[in-house]
């Protein structure tokens, strides 16, 4: 299916793999990438050495377009950065905040700047600094969410740029994907259908409770100082949203969360893990490989939507 995005990234289909923290290294990346979608690495809180070998392994999966996504609250968020630029990678994604101050440097380097926004504020912003596209994401999505709904969201950023948007949140088969084209989509942003992907190196216990989980199974913790994050309920948010109700400081709950998404990713601990996921888990019920994951989502779609142009 060729699209604006399509056509603008070289990708055979619209879909962008979402840039989870801990979930998305090279393996998803890679299979995404190689099964004809844009694979994102996750900067997450990483320093620019461990993510240097994550690309180095990425390039020896595929090699075919890949991004990598740098999330602007991480100490290393600079040096990833730059090192985006020096590794002259073709997109990348920004998350958790405005990214203005590295636009000339991607520029400079020919790499795509592709913000992810959670309003129509920003996503003008990021038009006027140079953005070729924005991910207009919802609040239905896993992980740090803004507060509109992603149908509320999309086709309101749509009306304000000139760049095709990619819609996320809460979008895991083909009709999410019709939706979000009807809206004023030209591509999705996934991720919780593929943190259960055979190539994602997540831990069994969390997949299957992705698996599990029902439509109303995720808890947003952090709205009491501005960090909002969807996760499945699990022992951890329920002490989290415990504390918060009670006036904890920052600190307090900081430390509840302090190394928590790898406990859940690595470990398998999903009592005290963070488990990241989308309102859309409880429409994830098989373990697929990314291309069968890609072909059944984008074969759903085409056949809802025709032969239309997006
Ligand atoms: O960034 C994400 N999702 C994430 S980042 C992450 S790591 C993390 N963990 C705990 C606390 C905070 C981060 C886990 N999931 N999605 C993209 C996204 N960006 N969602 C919302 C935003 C956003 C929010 C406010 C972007 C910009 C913004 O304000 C910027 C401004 O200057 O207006």
């Amino acid at each position: 299916m060729k699209t604006r995005i399509t056509e603008l990234l070289n990708i055979e289909y619209p879909v962008i793999q979402g840039g989870m923290a801990w979930v998305a290294e090279h393996n998803l990346a890679g299979a995404v990438s190689k099964a004809g979608g844009l694979g994102i690495i996750a900067g997450a809180n990483a320093p620019a050495e461990v993510i240097r070998e994550e690309i180095r392994m990425t390039r020896e999966i595929t090699d075919k377009p890949f991004g990598v996504n740098v999330m602007l609250l991480s100490p290393y968020a600079e040096e990833v950065a730059h090192l985006v630029a020096e590794e002259k990678i073709p997109v990348v994604t920004t998350g958790a905040g405005s990214p203005e101050k590295y636009v000339s440097l991607w520029n400079e380097a020919n790499v795509k700047f592709i913000p992810v926004v959670a309003s129509v504020a920003l996503a003008r912003r990021m038009e006027r600094c140079g953005a070729c596209a924005v991910v207009a994401e919802g609040c239905e999505s896993g992980g740090h969410i803004g507060s509109t709904t992603t149908m509320a969201l999309v086709p309101q950023v749509a009306d304000a740029v000139e760049v095709p948007v990619i819609a996320a949140g809460g979008i895991a088969d083909g009709r999410g994907v019709a939706a979000a084209f009807m809206l004023g989509a030209s591509a999705v942003q996934i991720g919780t259908r593929f943190i259960v992907a055979d190539e994602s190196i997540v831990h069994d216990n969390y997949k299957d409770k992705v698996i599990k989980a029902k439509d109303i199974d995720s808890e947003v913790t952090g709205l009491s100082h501005g960090h909002p994050v969807r996760q499945l309920r699990n022992k951890m948010t329920r002490e989290y949203l415990k504390l918060e109700k009670s006036g904890s400081t920052f600190e307090e709950l900081e430390h509840l969360t302090l190394g928590a998404l790898r406990k859940a990713v690595i470990e398998g601990n999903v009592d005290d893990g963070t488990l990241m996921a989308g309102q859309i888990a409880g429409l994830v019920k098989k373990k697929q490989s990314c291309e069968e994951i890609i072909k059944e989502i984008m074969g759903e779609a085409v056949e809802l939507l025709g032969s239309r142009e997006f």
